[in-house]
């Protein structure tokens, strides 16, 4: 059992507001649900690139092309700042790709639908980078070192993509002509579910988030992310002259936020269980890539091989 001095002077400097660093002690459940949730948090990033990537061959002019892939780029750049943080607690990169590219691990639900048309690469930016800078400027000040400061430069970076896909909906749902409304439209129906989705399951059936909020890992909880996300979004679909697909969306005087209808858990916990539209082609596609970079790993290794080499003889 751990001792109880120990935890109870962990929960007062955490209290405190300090952050927990890679050297600190820690209790065992406090480094195993920020390896699950940092873990799970690198894969999104890395599967997120699959739903987008798709369309850089497609995009319409060569800025888009050139906008898309420095998105595309930044979240794996993402990636990699969240297993550096991962690692940190002890687990290897390697582990945690396995367990990736074998299905074993969870990533975001989001990544599991389909880009049908140029209008969902617009929609993404917007709601899916938009409700993941809701979530992670929250992150910023959780309570471990690594996690908060990997949190602070990717939200710089989100903030752009948001504005990326923002302005990709402004030329369509709002400057664009009947033809391009309407495939806006068509992406904003396609995505406003599954983003609120994002936030994860209703705090009433959020396994983690307890423990998680009291060791101040989560500084929120997932509902009351997901409604600053319906309050800041509806009127940015109002101003594309986009029609909310909820017709139990309505604003409410007394709260002051704006009620929505129930989401759809069961479809929610089908993507989550590997059943979503696209997730046996995600692991596909990720294991092939990874396969593809084999040759990349072994000469990036070989280098490093031979630099230890070169090292072990100067220092004889
Ligand atoms: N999808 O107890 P709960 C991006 C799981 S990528 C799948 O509330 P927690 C981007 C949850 O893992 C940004 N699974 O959990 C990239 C748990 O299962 P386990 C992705 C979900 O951890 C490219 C169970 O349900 N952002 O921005 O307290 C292009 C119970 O849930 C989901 C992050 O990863 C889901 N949506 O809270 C564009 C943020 N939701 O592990 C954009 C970091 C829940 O017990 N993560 N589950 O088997 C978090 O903030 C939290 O982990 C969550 C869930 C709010 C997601």
């Amino acid at each position: 059992m751990e001792n109880q001095a120990l935890l109870e002077r962990f929960q007062n400097y955490v209290d405190a507001e300090n952050k927990i660093e890679a050297k600190d002690w820690m209790p065992d459940g406090y480094r195993k649900t920020l390896v699950r949730q940092i873990a799970q948090h690198a894969h999104s990033e890395v599967v997120g690139m699959l739903p987008e990537g798709n369309w850089i061959t497609r995009a319409p002019s060569l800025r888009r092309k050139t906008i898309l892939i420095s998105k595309v780029q930044d979240e794996a750049g993402h990636g990699l700042y969240l297993y550096s943080a991962c690692e940190t607690l002890g687990v290897d990169r390697d582990t945690l790709i396995e367990e990736l590219l074998s299905g074993k691990a969870k990533y975001s639900s989001i990544f599991n639908y389909p880009t049908v048309s140029w209008a969902d690469i617009g929609a993404i930016g917007w709601l899916v980078d938009g409700a993941a800078i809701v979530n992670q400027v929250s992150l910023q000040r959780t309570s471990y070192g690594p996690y908060s400061r990997a949190m602070v430069r990717i939200c710089k970076e989100e903030s752009f993509h948001q504005r990326q896909g923002y302005e990709i909906m402004i030329a369509l749902a709002k400057n664009g002509n009947e033809a391009q409304k309407k495939m806006a439209q068509e992406a904003f129906n396609r995505w406003w579910w599954p983003s609120l989705m994002m936030f994860g399951p209703s705090d009433a059936a959020s396994a983690h988030s307890g423990q998680n909020m009291a060791w101040k890992i989560k500084r929120h909880g997932n509902d009351e992310l997901r409604q600053k996300f319906v309050d800041m979004t509806v009127p940015q679909a109002e101003y594309l002259g986009l029609t909310i697909p909820d017709k139990d969306l309505k604003w409410n005087e007394a709260t002051g936020h704006y009620d929505f209808g129930e989401i759809d858990w069961t479809e929610f916990n089908e993507v989550v269980k590997g059943n979503g539209p696209c997730n046996k082609q995600r692991l596909q596609t990720r294991n092939k890539a990874h396969d593809e970079g084999a040759w990349v790993r072994e000469a990036a290794m070989a280098y490093a091989r031979k630099q230890q080499e070169r090292q072990a003889v100067s220092a004889a």
